[in-house]
């Protein structure tokens, strides 16, 4: 007798392995379709563009310890400045928390197996390599010195750098940007599982959703512009040339057409970020849900409206002045109201100092300073003598840093044992967390002091009276690189040594908390459990009691 036993296939229910453990080898990355993974992608590659924009930035730091300049001639400053400026926007920041962490959670959060477009999302991180690619070849061959705005007729007629090989690397992480943002628009409207209404979405589902619409629709208009500045370069058409019948004016308000929603590419995540955070650490659901909901949609749509701010002393008409700072100021209501409802969901919470939280309490203290100075930069009256001084420096530094890497980091350490499947050393996480915050304001708040006493930005050289502010920016700078790199060791170790996790350490809300850390390969071996955003008054369907905050 042969009792030969059959067994069914079952293709579609695959080993409950982790998502990174299933196959191995380059190519199984190189080639891979799962989010999780071109998460990992993005994140290693983003690290490498902090690390290039980070050594520019110690550079500039260094220079400006002396008043005659310390290290670097006025030509490899400015490239030294431009090369910052573009790596940290266009490669680090823009894609930072979307590509890594909405790339690894959106799905997991709606309860989907994967983007609505797998392979559309590896191409993105293709495209984004391949704009890198140049941006690095552009430095190799001698670099650019335009800044990164990129401002006409300097850098179509006169500079006499790569401006076409930076803009072509710019313009083609672009499509990267708005693939992106097509992908998760998609998922979010196609992929969400039976019950997640779009009242239930955690808040960073929200986020990515607003930063996706704002992707979408400003990046092309950035394309056009680095296009037509390439074309000007080549061909002199006269688009922004007067003496062939353009305007310089046009570009500017072509570039901060896009840029300035830019700027929210940047902040709407992060802002989705702490709202992830500051809930689960203070056990209390957040406070106004629905208004921090229309807060993201109402800063993605009138973040189009406010451009002109960047431009009140390049000649527009005095209506037009007033108009945008009117406009800039009505923005800063919603993110006041975000704001308010963080601080209203911390009172009465029982609050934990994990190290994320401290990330996430960073980033509201900074971004607050950062959109402060903002407001006073909106009031044209205070804007022309601040304008290119380093009034402004610290004003984008504090929201951008301040704001947005802080927040990346604190997502990086509350997903890190959802990611990872392991934990670190919070002793280590908490002291890199304050460092940060220490050195940061030490950097950058004495360039407030510097621009309200006249330094003016871009330049390598300066009076004498300066001084002292600069060694005191230069030294808080040493000690925010070191606080930078902490991480990096304690991150490192945890990956290899560090205990076990389990699927809920932080006993936080949300789906991506009903799998196993790290997730499989399909994110869930069962059916999650939908229940409303931030329910910590109930119990959690993976047996965590409820909080007991007051609601
Ligand atoms: C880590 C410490 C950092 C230091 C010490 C630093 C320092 C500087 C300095 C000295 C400048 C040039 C100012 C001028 O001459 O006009 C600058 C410009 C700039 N930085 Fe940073 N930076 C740091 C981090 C960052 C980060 C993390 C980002 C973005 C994520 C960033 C984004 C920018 C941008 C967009 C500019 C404007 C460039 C321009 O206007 O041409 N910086 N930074
Ligand atoms: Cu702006």
């Amino acid at each position: 007798m042969n009792a030969t036993v059959i067994t069914p296939d079952l293709p579609e229910l695959e080993p409950p392995r982790s998502f990174y453990t299933y196959k191995s080898g380059l190519g199984s990355w190189l080639l891979t379709t799962d989010h999780k993974r071109i998460a990992i992608l993005y994140a290693v590659t983003i690290t490498l563009f902090f690390i290039m924009g980070g050594v520019a930035a110690a550079m500039m730091r260094i220079n400006l310890v002396e008043p005659q300049g310390a290290l670097l001639s006025a030509e490899t400053y400015n490239k030294t400045f431009t090369f910052h400026g573009v790596v940290m926007v266009w490669f680090f920041l823009i894609p930072s928390i979307p590509a890594t962490l909405g790339n690894f959670l959106l799905p997991i959060m709606i309860g989907a197996r994967d983007l609505a477009f797998p392979r559309l999302n590896l191409m993105s991180w293709y495209l984004f390599v391949i704009g890198g690619c140049f941006t690095i070849a552009c430095l190799l061959l001698g670099g650019v010195d335009t800044g990164w705005t990129f401002y006409t007729p300097f850098s179509t007629m006169f500079s006499n750098t790569n401006v076409i090989l930076v803009a072509v690397g710019v313009f083609v992480t672009g499509f990267s940007t708005i693939l992106t943002g097509l992908n998760f628009i998609v998922t979010t409207h196609k992929l969400r599982m039976p019950g997640m209404t779009w009242f239930k979405l955690p808040l960073f589902v929200w986020g990515m959703y607003a930063v996706s619409l704002v992707m979408v629709l400003a990046t092309p208009v950035l394309a056009m512009t680095l296009s037509l500045i390439g074309l000007e370069r080549i061909a002199q058409v006269g688009i922004f040339d007067p003496a062939l019948g353009g305007d310089p004016l046009l570009f500017q308000h072509m570039f901060w057409f896009y840029s300035h929603p830019a700027v929210y590419i940047m902040i709407l995540p992060a802002m989705g970020v702490a709202s992830e955070i500051i809930p689960c650490f203070a056990r209390r659901k957040i406070f106004g849900y629905e208004f921090m909901v229309y807060a993201l949609v109402g800063i993605s749509v009138i973040g189009f409206l406010v451009w002109g701010h960047h431009m009140f002393v390049a000649g527009m008409s005095p209506t037009a002045t007033l108009v945008f700072s009117i406009l800039s100021f009505a923005i800063a209501v919603p993110s006041a109201i975000k704001v308010f409802n963080w601080t209203a969901t911390l009172r009465r919470g029982r609050i934990t100092f994990e190290a994320p939280m401290l990330y996430a309490l960073g980033f509201v203290g900074l971004f607050m300073i950062g959109g402060m100075s903002g407001l006073m930069l909106a009031a044209p009256a205070l804007d022309i003598p601040l304008h290119a001084t380093y009034f402004v420096i610290a004003h984008f530094h504090y929201v951008m840093v301040g704001g947005t890497v802080m927040a990346y980091l604190g997502g990086i350490h509350y997903w890190w044992p959802k990611i990872t499947g392991r934990l670190y050393s919070e002793a280590w996480a908490r002291f890199a967390a304050i460092l940060m915050f220490f050195g940061f304001n030490f950097t950058f708040f004495p360039q407030y002091v510097l621009g309200y006493l006249g330094m003016p930005r871009r330049y390598h050289a300066y009076p004498p009276q300066f001084q002292t502010l600069n060694i005191l920016s230069s030294a808080g700078a040493s000690i925010l690189a070191l606080a930078y790199l902490i991480p990096v060791v304690y991150l490192g170790w945890s990956l290899f040594r560090g205990a076990r996790a389990g699927n809920n350490p932080w006993g936080a809300r949300g789906l991506e908390w009903q799998t196993t850390s790290p997730p499989p390969k399909q994110n869930f071996l069962e059916r999650p459990v939908v229940q409303k955003a931030y329910a910590y008054d109930e119990p959690s369907p993976d047996g965590q009691p409820a909080s007991g905050a007051t609601a």
